[in-house]
């Protein structure tokens, strides 16, 4: 049986009463059902699979169902394509793992409502339940105490809830279709939790509920038809916004919160809520007066229309990337962006040789390193998902070549320098990715940066004696290559140099002079004689 009880909704309950009638019907209808409830009718492609448990990172095994993966960011174990028929089970159970994992594409159907648990998870970092299709089982995904784990694109019917995590940190639930659950999706008692582009209708209770927990997003989600649309309780820090919240019985609600807001500060846009009766003079989209949610609560910038996410706009940076067989390409998506997302919330994933065949699973770090083993030019492709699970694509062309570019310092290694002061000047070329940056290095010490396109260095102070300089030429393939020159600096001699024909100068105006006093005394004295 599901083990914990669900959301603690008593003050909720009395919020509800209005529509208790209607309620009990409901439950009426599901109280005797334990396991009569029809399962799925429609057939389906994907294998039989006996239900799954996984207690350890070390059962990640194709026993278990997993058909390929190594458990990292990048190829996390993959458990795919399984129509697993529960009986007095949960359909998959996994606990105790740190290991990045996927369940994708497997089809539940269960016993029936108040059963048993399609997904199930506890103390599970690194899980991401993407496209699976759960009907009449308890809970479509149940996570227990996870960290960093998102259940996305998956579609719940006539489930008692959705999606609900309880004492669990960074999770993500977006992109699902969750329909005539009694709760669709929730969290509890979390932290760090972003509910976004999620459809959820025709919810008994309440569509989206969160309880004692802080640091929440519920963003861009379409809540129509429910008993509820949005529900907040004992939480801290929630900011609902670009929701279209369309003909719930109670729109949204809030009890015992703080600091939480029904519209995004940021960008001074609230919710869609059908029910809105002000009017937009001003014609700027958003509602002239707030709608109010209760005498505490209101959203203060109401969207006059349905918000409709825009997709991400996918960017690879360089445009040009280039690499060697020898190092990694160190992909860089960094600057791709969403208007509502900004930088935060993306989804990454690679085709380095643009097949068609994603070669990484979606990440969240901006920066994928790929290790080419053949030189030659690559399209690459990247995907970025945003959090309502819209898509975007790009492509580059990857250079990979590895042949070290020229370096020529123009100067000849051998010269004695009668001054403190030195520059070298140096040619260079590259015909495969093109010259990247130089480090310039004087008697092995630390090494000084110039960008492309600088030709010479200028190194002063330098000391009497023999000195190197190099030159470390780079690509941007990372392929290098230098040149140096040695000589001696002597500024000392040039000083003596210098004294001695500036006294060789003086010795011979002394001497002219004297010779000019004596030759000139001559005269006068033959002159007198
Ligand atoms: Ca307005
Ligand atoms: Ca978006
Ligand atoms: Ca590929
Ligand atoms: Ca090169």
């Amino acid at each position: 049986m599901a083990d914990a009880p669900f959301p603690q909704l008593g003050t909720m309950r009395r919020l509800l009463e209005m529509a208790i009638a209607a309620h009990i019907v409901f439950m009426l209808a599901v109280s005797g059902s334990m396991v009569i409830m029809p399962g799925r009718s429609e057939a389906s492609l994907s294998e039989m699979h006996d239900p799954i448990r996984i207690f350890s990172d070390s059962e990640f095994t194709a026993a278990k169902g997993v058909r390929s993966g190594s458990g990292t960011a990048t190829d996390p174990y993959i458990i795919e394509d399984w129509d697993i028929r529960m009986g007095a089970w949960n359909g998959i159970r996994i606990e105790s793992t740190l290991a990045y994992f996927v369940v994708r594409n497997v089809v539940f159907s269960g016993p029936g409502l108040y059963g048993y648990d399609a997904v199930s998870l506890a103390m599970v970092s690194n899980g991401r339940i993407d496209s699976c299709t759960f009907e009449w089982v308890d809970v479509g995904v149940r996570g227990v105490s996870c960290k960093n784990t998102t259940v996305s694109s998956c579609n719940v019917t006539d489930c008692r809830a959705g999606i609900r995590f309880d004492t669990s940190q960074d999770i993500t639930f977006k992109g699902n279709v969750i329909s005539q659950c009694q709760f669709g999706a929730g969290c509890q008692l979390s932290y760090r939790c972003t509910i976004a582009g999620n459809m959820i209708d025709n919810s008994s209770e309440a569509g989206i509920y969160v309880e004692s927990s802080t640091d929440v997003n519920v963003k861009a989600n379409v809540l129509e038809n429910g008993q509820a649309g949005v529900h907040l309780e004992q939480s801290s820090r929630v900011v609902v916004h670009h929701n279209n919240i369309i003909n719930n019985t109670m729109q949204g609600s809030e009890l015992q919160g703080s600091g939480s807001s029904w519209y995004d500060p940021a960008s001074s846009e609230g919710n869609y809520w059908s029910d809105y009766g002000g009017q937009d003079a001003d014609r700027n989209g958003i509602g002239d007066g707030p709608y109010v949610i209760s005498t505490n609560q209101q959203d203060r910038f109401p969207l006059m229309t349905r918000f409709s996410d825009a997709p991400p706009v996918a960017v690879i940076s360089p445009t040009r990337p280039a690499c060697n067989t020898n190092g990694p390409l160190l992909a860089n998506a960094s600057q791709s962006h969403d208007a509502l997302d900004g930088q935060k919330s993306l989804e990454f994933r690679w085709d380095w040789n643009a097949d068609g065949i994603w070669d990484t699973a979606w990440v969240r770090d901006t920066l994928t390193a790929h290790t080419y083993t053949q030189i030659g030019t690559f399209t690459i492709a990247l995907d970025v998902q945003d959090s309502c699970c819209n898509v975007a694509r790009t492509t580059a062309t990857v250079i990979v070549e590895d042949v070290a570019p020229i370096i020529n310092i123009q100067q000849e290694s051998g010269a004695v320098m009668h001054t403190r002061t030195v520059t070298v000047t140096w040619q260079s070329s590259d015909g495969g990715s093109g010259m990247d940056h130089f480090e310039v290095v004087l008697d092995g010490g630390n090494a000084t940066i110039f960008g492309n396109g600088t030709t010479s260095a200028e190194f002063s102070g330098l000391q009497n004696g023999n000195h190197t300089i190099t030159v470390r030429a780079f690509d941007k393939a990372g392929n290098n290559a230098s040149d140096t020159i040695t000589f001696e600096v002597d500024a000392e001699a040039g000083l003596t140099y210098l004294l001695l024909v500036a006294g060789v100068g003086v010795l011979a105006t002394v001497i002219g002079l004297v010779t000019y006093v004596i030759l000139h005394n001559r005269k006068r004295n033959a002159g007198n004689q």
